[in-house]
């Protein structure tokens, strides 16, 4: 069955307090609309990434949502989680398929356009575009690409690309009307106070009409 990609939530312990928190806010965003859960958490040792995963996989299945662990392959196999999302100077994507298997979920990041010509294709099955707009959450992150970027990327393949970077229920209309096929969160959900909320917020505004100025 294809995955759901619009409305992917990236997990962060800091924002969610830790691991009861991330498994609070996961459960929530699940209930409330997203449809893929990634386990993030640099700095973190690899024990934890493991604990965390096999702790979120049941939270996640409850809801019919994928998991997929951020970077580490390991981790994503020990924990039987859906998938992996790979960066460019992580592991590369055909390792991961080789290792993970056709039925896992495998995203790429990419953040200018030249990055597709490595882009295998058959291996990848979404490419995580960002960041789209100034985020705090990211500070390693590279320069945003703006929608005009986002736009040229997925026009340049036909994988569906996940925007990432900034995004929240006032801009992710305009982001699918740019060609994004799905919108990742970090904090737009995981310092919400409210985070079933904030994510029925996201998914309902990642089906309205953008908004436009009035003539
Ligand atoms: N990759 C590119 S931007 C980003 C990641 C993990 C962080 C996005 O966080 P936020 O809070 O949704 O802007
Ligand atoms: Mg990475």
């Amino acid at each position: 069955m294809p995955v759901d990609l619009s409305l992917y939530l990236v997990l962060d312990p800091a924002l969610c307090g830790g691991l009861d928190g991330m498994l609070r806010v996961a459960a929530a965003a699940v209930r409330g609309g997203a449809g893929v859960v990634q386990l993030r958490a640099p700095g973190w040792k690899k024990r934890q990434w493991l604990e965390a995963a096999q702790a979120l996989l049941p939270v996640c299945r409850a809801g019919g949502a994928k998991l997929v662990v951020n970077d580490h392959l390991d981790v994503a196999l020990l924990a039987a989680a859906d998938g992996v999302h790979l960066g460019q100077q992580d592991l590369p994507v055909a390792a991961a398929r080789r290792l993970l298997g056709a039925d896992a979920l495998i995203g790429l990041s990419v953040s200018r356009p030249d990055q597709l010509a490595a882009v295998v294709p058959g291996v990848v099955d979404y490419l995580g575009v960002g960041p789209v707009y100034a985020t705090a959450t990211k500070p390693d992150a590279d320069p945003p690409c703006g929608v005009d970027g986002l736009a040229a990327i997925a026009r340049a393949t036909t994988l569906p690309v996940v925007a990432i970077g900034g995004i929240h229920a006032g801009n992710a209309a305009l982001l699918r009307t740019a060609g994004a096929a799905g919108v990742a969160v970090v904090s737009a959900i995981c310092a919400s106070p409210d985070p079933a909320r904030a994510t029925r917020a996201l998914a309902a505004a990642w089906i309205s009409p953008p908004w436009t100025a009035p003539v």
